[in-house]
């Protein structure tokens, strides 16, 4: 399915570090990603974007938010993430430790707003020097049926393609000028050792012009065809529809998916009957697995009540775990800053340059970091594509499969911890619970636990907790 792979015992899974400077992407591939298994980071959109000089209104509070880099105004790379300089090293350092770079790749439009740029640009609305003129954009009433300009129907076809998305200048994709000045920025960013794009607002470009692009695209530095994951958020009928874009790029963006990882997780009514039991047949209904990008939440649904977030703590650790070990989509792992107004820029010098992550400090929160997560990596990447066997649940929040004979995982979204015995299908033998202890020289550094000749353990689940081991964490 064009998945992301790197290096070996790795298979798909990567780290959606958003926001993190370039230079602290690099170390966190040398130092977590490349050491845990992961086999791809998603890095954020690398264009020089907007910098806003004042405040807006009065509930306007906060002068570099985050989302000042999905307004574009040049394909030059200086940005809040840093040069272009560190943006070409950290990719090499990446690629060196065994890990492939995705960037978050914005097409469909360039800034809404403002006059200067991180890179020091000075540009005006429809004017980016060099670049893009007016006539490089759809325009309202010739293109764009809306009497503002901007899309105020999401399910009508001409607006949502040639009106403006939060008032962005929306560029003429299907023009041969446009299409090529994008292809020469991704086939630049593919020439330095990139992998593939997370196409930002893929709906708002429709399947044409994303397929006449792709066309554009030159092979990758593997020598494969780069891997393009399409934002495509559910709800709108038909070809605006996610699963009306998987012929059109590698995969799609699990957005209905976080809906349900959140509802499955977050039932939970007084009378104690929430349930896991449901995500039996997670994926059912949702666009198939060998064509999605899935995560619990990425940095819109985090803000928009959509998914889980890092707020919710364990619940949130326990599934990450589930949609690593279940196998649907290629798992991807959300890791960013604290914040607390949605708007919030990420920790910024005063000039809006984002700081050094600091793992320690309370202002990061390194959810792939955790050994909940990690040891997780380890299992999906040793357990590849075996079926799901041996599923077991109790109808409520205690939930158990196996992965063929490679893998086992007991998941206890639960107040309190249970102890039962279980049917894993693993052969007979010790094993170390991965998600608190590593196999290293033969020794377990957390708590073991032993497979009869039955294929059976007697395990205590943890409250809001899991079990997991694998055929290779035999001690
Ligand atoms: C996306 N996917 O389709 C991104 O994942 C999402 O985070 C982006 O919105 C959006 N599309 C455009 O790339 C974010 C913020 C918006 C913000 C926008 C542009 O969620 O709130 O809009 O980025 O920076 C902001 C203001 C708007 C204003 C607009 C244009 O919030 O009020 O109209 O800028 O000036
Ligand atoms: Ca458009």
């Amino acid at each position: 399915a064009g998945a992301p792979q790197a290096g070996p015992g790795r298979t798909d899974v990567m780290a959606n570090l958003f926001e993190w400077n370039w230079d602290s992407v690099a170390s966190e591939c040398t130092g977590t990603l490349g050491p845990a298994g992961y086999a791809g980071v998603q890095v954020s959109q690398p264009a020089d974007s907007l910098k806003r000089t004042k405040l807006g209104d009065g509930s306007d509070t906060v002068l570099h938010p985050w989302w000042e880099i999905y307004q574009p105004v040049s394909y030059e790379l200086t940005s809040r993430m840093g040069t272009e300089a560190q943006f070409r090293s950290m990719v090499t350092t990446c690629r060196r430790a065994g890990v492939k770079v995705y960037v978050d790749a914005v097409v469909n439009h360039m800034t809404g707003q403002g006059s200067t740029s991180y890179g020091g640009r000075t540009y005006s609305h429809f004017e980016y020097a060099g670049l893009y003129d007016a006539s490089d954009f759809h325009r309202k009433g010739t293109d764009c049926p809306s009497s503002t300009g901007g899309i105020e129907d999401f399910n009508n076809l001409r607006q949502v393609r040639t009106c403006e998305l939060v008032g962005l200048a929306d560029l003429r994709t299907d023009s041969p000028k446009v299409r090529n000045e994008l292809a020469k920025y991704l086939n630049k960013l593919i020439g330095y050792g990139v992998s593939g794009f997370r196409v930002d607002a893929a709906k708002h470009v429709g399947q044409d012009d994303l397929l006449a692009l792709q066309k554009k695209l030159r092979d990758t530095v593997d020598g494969d065809r780069p891997y393009v994951a399409l934002e495509v958020f559910g709800g709108g009928p038909g070809i605006l529809s996610p699963q009306a874009f998987t012929g059109a790029g590698s995969a799609v963006l699990g957005l209905d998916g976080d809906i349900q990882i959140k509802n499955a997780f977050k039932s939970y009514p007084a009378d104690g009957t929430g349930s896991l039991a449901v995500l039996k047949t997670f994926g059912d209904g949702l666009t198939p697995s060998g064509k999605t990008l899935s995560f619990v939440q990425n940095h819109d649904t985090e803000r928009n009540g959509d998914a889980l977030t890092y707020k919710d703590g364990a619940t949130n650790l326990l599934a990450q775990q589930f949609l690593l070990a279940y196998g649907y989509g290629t798992p991807q792992v959300y890791s960013s800053f604290a914040w607390s107004a949605t708007d919030a820029s990420p920790p910024s010098d005063p000039g809006g340059l984002i700081t050094d992550t600091d793992c320690a400090s309370e202002a990061w929160v390194c959810v792939h970091r955790d050994k909940a997560v990690t040891g997780l990596v380890g299992f999906h990447n040793h357990v590849g594509r075996a079926p799901v066997t041996h599923w077991w649940d109790n109808g409520g929040n205690l939930i158990a499969f196996s992965r063929g004979q490679a893998g086992w995982i007991a998941l206890n979204n639960d107040k309190s911890p249970v102890t039962r015995t279980f049917d894993t299908g693993l052969a007979a033998g010790t094993y170390c619970d991965v998600t608190r202890g590593s196999v290293s020289k033969g020794k377990c550094s957390g708590p073991t636990v032993t497979v009869d000749a039955r294929g059976q353990v007697r395990v205590t689940v943890p409250a809001k907790g899991a079990v997991a081991f694998t055929r290779a964490d035999r001690v």
